[in-house]
């Protein structure tokens, strides 16, 4: 069992109240939130801490950050619901600022990352029977193993993470799993002439930020284009300027054909995602054959112009990228015979514990929580440093201070 901590009064009250009234979906480290402020948040007892999880990056802006706010609440006066069954105001001027800014003909809005995800997926099955020819009912889509994609029925049919799989089936056909990195795999996958895309996180998350070789993306670039295969980017977490580029793709210039957006899209504001893609896929969906009820909506569509010209106007690519290699290099240094590897690109990043008592990275981010950073554990050995985008120079020593006297704690 997870080793705990003592919590104030008043934090316990609100873990009492989740643990009998909400759904035990999730095991959070024991601390209560209630306010955010660019790269900090505070609990209930007034504690500061530095945010090293930044929502899973949607929080890439920082927290509440007074534009997107502004923008917020301005709209939410005005605005916010209008269905796709009318015209908005908004949508318009969202849908031009966004294919700018990203260089696609086409957008369409959705909510959550999994639903732009989905979305992504009837789009590449109609291209593949409406243009490339494939025969109705037989189109396959290549997937990588230890992916994620999110937690719909028709998502997790692809995922091979037992515990986010087990007793959901039965399970949705139609998808090839091959190892993330293998290019020979990958041409392999493509002899199959019903092949329609190939769908891949460029740096995968939640398997622990695994970076993959140099070349990679090139790589699939050309074999997509080779064998008429749609390459599908799912940058829901390694977008937005969070790999220290506007899209992780961008780190050997490659463009995909379809890009998946999500996360700080809103700047963690509101559930906001999206699909872009040029004209030849997004025009085989008609009138009536895909949607939402709030995908687009005015509010939205306010909140995310402003979320992404934050990314612009703050120089958040560069600075996302001096901090990650001045975060990297500093916990390198550390020498922690704790740290057996410092991974990551810009501010995605990972350690991964290496320690006789199988707890130590849960021990060790509860030892972060008393010294005043938040960072949360996954597969049990491994931690993701993701603080928001707008960390300076100052904080991020400060951090790996922070860092080295928790692993301290480790030490016995
Ligand atoms: C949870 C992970 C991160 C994603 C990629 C789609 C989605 C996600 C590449 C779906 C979502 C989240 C979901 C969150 C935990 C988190 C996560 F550890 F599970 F993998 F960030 F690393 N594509 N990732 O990373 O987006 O529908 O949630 O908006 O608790 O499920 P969503």
């Amino acid at each position: 069992m997870h080793s705990t901590i003592a919590l104030s009064a008043t934090a316990q009250q609100y873990l009492d109240l989740e643990e009998k009234y909400g759904a035990h979906n999730y095991h959070p480290l024991p601390v209560v939130l209630n306010r955010g402020e660019g790269v900090f948040l505070y609990d209930v007892d007034g504690k500061r801490y530095y945010d090293f999880l930044s929502g899973y990056s949607a929080v890439n802006q920082g927290h509440c950050h007074p534009k997107i706010i502004a923008s917020l609440i301005e709209q939410a006066q005005k605005l916010t619901l209008t269905s796709r069954a009318f015209h908005s105001n908004l949508l318009g001027e969202y849908e031009k600022y966004i294919t700018a800014y990203f260089g696609y003909d086409k957008v369409l809005p959705m909510n959550t990352g999994v639903e732009a995800v989905e979305t992504a997926i009837k789009l590449s099955r109609k291209w593949a029977y409406q243009i490339k020819g494939i025969e109705e009912n037989k189109a396959k889509i290549i997937v990588c193993e230890g992916n994620f994609h999110g937690r719909t029925t028709g998502v997790i049919s692809f995922s091979n993470d037992t515990a986010a799989v087990k007793n959901f089936g039965p399970y949705m056909p139609g998808y090839v799993a091959i190892p993330f990195n293998d290019t020979a795999a990958l041409e392999k996958s493509f002899q199959d002439k019903n092949v329609a895309a190939f769908l891949f996180e460029p740096i995968q998350g939640e398997a622990g930020v695994v970076v993959p070789d140099e070349g990679y993306y090139k790589k699939i670039r050309t074999l997509c284009t080779e064998y008429n295969v749609l390459m599908v980017a799912d940058e829901i977490q390694s977008g937005l300027a969070r790999t220290g580029h506007m899209l992780a793709c961008d780190y050997e210039d490659v463009r995909a054909d379809i890009l998946i957006l999500g996360k700080a899209l809103s700047g963690g504001v509101l559930p906001v995602s999206a699909v872009l893609c040029d004209d030849e896929i997004m025009m085989t969906i008609k009138p009536g054959e895909h949607g939402s009820t709030y995908g687009g909506n005015p509010l939205s569509c306010k909140v995310a112009i402003t979320a992404l010209q934050v990314l612009k106007d703050e120089k958040l690519t560069e600075n996302a990228a001096a901090m990650g290699e001045l975060l990297r290099s500093e916990l390198r240094k550390l020498n922690s015979p704790f740290i057996e590897t410092v991974r990551g690109r810009g501010l995605l990043n990972a350690i991964v514990i290496k320690h006789t008592n199988t707890e130590a990275a849960w021990d060790l981010c509860l030892a972060l929580k008393e010294n005043g950073l938040l960072a949360k554990p996954t597969h049990g050995d491994k931690i993701r440093f993701a603080p928001p985008l707008v960390i300076n120079k100052e904080q991020i020593l400060d951090c790996v201070d922070i860092i080295a006297k928790s692993l301290k704690t480790l030490e016995v």
